[in-house]
């Protein structure tokens, strides 16, 4: 209610309804393409891989001595997205080893300074541009390269004794680290036009741990919003308190139970997901999921009111792995006839109670419902509760009719799905 909303702290003068439009792109196109691109393409196993092998710094500038993506095509990854019926990306323009994408004048740690000598940010931002994709940067909070970033319970540096935590930490200012955070979420929200995400990541509030404090949160939020009016900005901050400190949500790696409520109210949110477990690009990765498990994720996520952002982990000579090609062209294909069943849908209406093995997507300026098949050929299935009158049923893939009965007493009856229609 209204009055609910005069109580709730907030950072910026935005009605409930002007952020739904501000929105309104996002929930509409419902699917994206998230790239974790970086140093940790070389390893080639995990994008933590540095904290998880506790590598120092000077073990791990082989990486960057080596970095040469020589096949990076930005324009394939976007007709990729694209034919896979993604709308919009988000870019590693810097995750947690503190490697930089882009030209930043902060730091010396940038591919402008590896063998590829180019900003690979500049060519992503125009070739997805180019092939109409919404553009959106990921930018890691956590910097294990910086000097004055102190070390914490992620830390590649971390000690195994608590008490050395001081010790290590005593040249290290968080505040200067504060200063090229902000100066570089500034250069990106200032060289590159137009930015429709940004994702910063992530807070970890706790003894070894870091919250808003630590990044200003606040500030950074109000400077974010100033130089991007239009953009969309994730719920990592550590801003809970606000009820405008992130527009949407982030459940990661797993489905979720159903569509997230604050106060009562549904919330924008989206999951990312990998295609294999890891991030970045993992060669001996065997975990890889297959085009039905996405596309289940995909529609799983619009039926619940939540969009998907799928992750790609790239290679070190610029290349989205050939698994990776394949899972989205299957994904394409299945967009090619269906993607009606997902751009503008949301949750169906409750009474649209669900038939076993399926899922149930909704767009509500048409008043399609749509029903997502899991299990097929099935003798026929019906729409308990609904009480409305249905006019007509198809296939989506090919415009078939369906032929459906409403005896008395429950819903809707398909006839003899799968079996030609006959009537058993
Ligand atoms: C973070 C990163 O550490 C990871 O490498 C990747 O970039 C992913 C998209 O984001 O991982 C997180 C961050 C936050 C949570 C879980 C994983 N969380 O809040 O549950």
């Amino acid at each position: 209610t209204l009055n609910n909303f005069a109580q709730e702290k907030r950072l910026f003068p935005e009605t409930p309804e002007q952020k739904e439009k501000r929105l309104a792109w996002w929930t509409n196109d419902r699917f994206g393409m998230f790239i974790h691109w970086g140093l940790y393409a070389l390893p080639a196993r995990h994008e933590w891989v540095k904290n998880r092998e506790r590598i120092s710094d000077s073990a791990y500038q082989k990486y960057f001595d080596y970095f040469n993506p020589d096949l990076y095509n930005p324009r394939e990854w976007a007709k990729m997205a694209k034919a896979a019926g993604m709308k919009y990306a988000v870019i590693t323009t810097k995750h947690h080893e503190g490697f930089c994408l882009f030209d930043s004048k902060f730091t010396d740690y940038k591919a402008t300074n590896t063998p590829i000598k180019k900003d690979l940010i500049k060519e992503y931002v125009e070739a997805f541009r180019a092939e109409g994709i919404k553009i959106g940067f990921y930018y890691s909070l956590i910097d294990w390269h910086h000097p004055d970033f102190t070390i914490d319970g992620t830390h590649s540096q971390r000690p195994n004794n608590d008490a050395d935590y001081e010790q290590l930490n005593k040249n290290r200012d968080m505040s200067k680290y504060r200063t090229y955070l902000h100066n570089q979420v500034r250069e990106l929200l200032t060289n590159y036009g137009k930015i429709d995400i940004l994702w910063l990541d992530f807070s970890y509030p706790g003894k070894r741990g870091k919250d808003h404090n630590d990044w200003n949160s606040v500030d950074l939020i109000k400077m974010v919003r100033k130089l991007q009016p239009g953009i969309i900005v994730n719920d990592r901050l550590d801003l809970k308190e606000y009820a405008d400190g992130g527009d949407f949500v982030t459940p990661e790696q797993y489905k979720v139970a159903a569509w997230p409520t604050e106060n009562g109210k549904h919330v924008p949110w989206e999951t990312c997901q990998t295609f294999s477990g890891s991030w970045g690009y993992y060669r001996d990765e065997t975990t890889w999921k297959d085009v039905k498990q996405l596309l289940v994720l995909l529609i799983e996520s619009v039926s619940k009111g939540g969009n998907l952002l799928l992750n790609v982990g790239p290679t070190a000579r610029g290349k989205i792995d050939a698994r990776a090609q394949t899972a989205l062209k299957g994904m394409g294909e299945w967009m090619d006839v269906n993607s009606r069943a997902i751009y503008g849908c949301t949750q169906a209406p409750d009474e649209y109670a669900r038939p076993e093995n399926s899922l149930l997507t909704y767009n509500p300026t048409t008043k399609r419902l749509y029903v997502h098949l899991l299990d097929y050929p099935l003798q026929n299935f019906t729409l308990p509760g609904y009480k409305g009158k249905i006019k007509y049923a198809q296939f989506l893939h090919d415009g078939s009719e369906i032929r459906f009965s409403a005896p008395s007493g429950y819903g809707y009856r398909t006839n003899g799905l799968g079996q030609n229609d006959l009537n058993l």
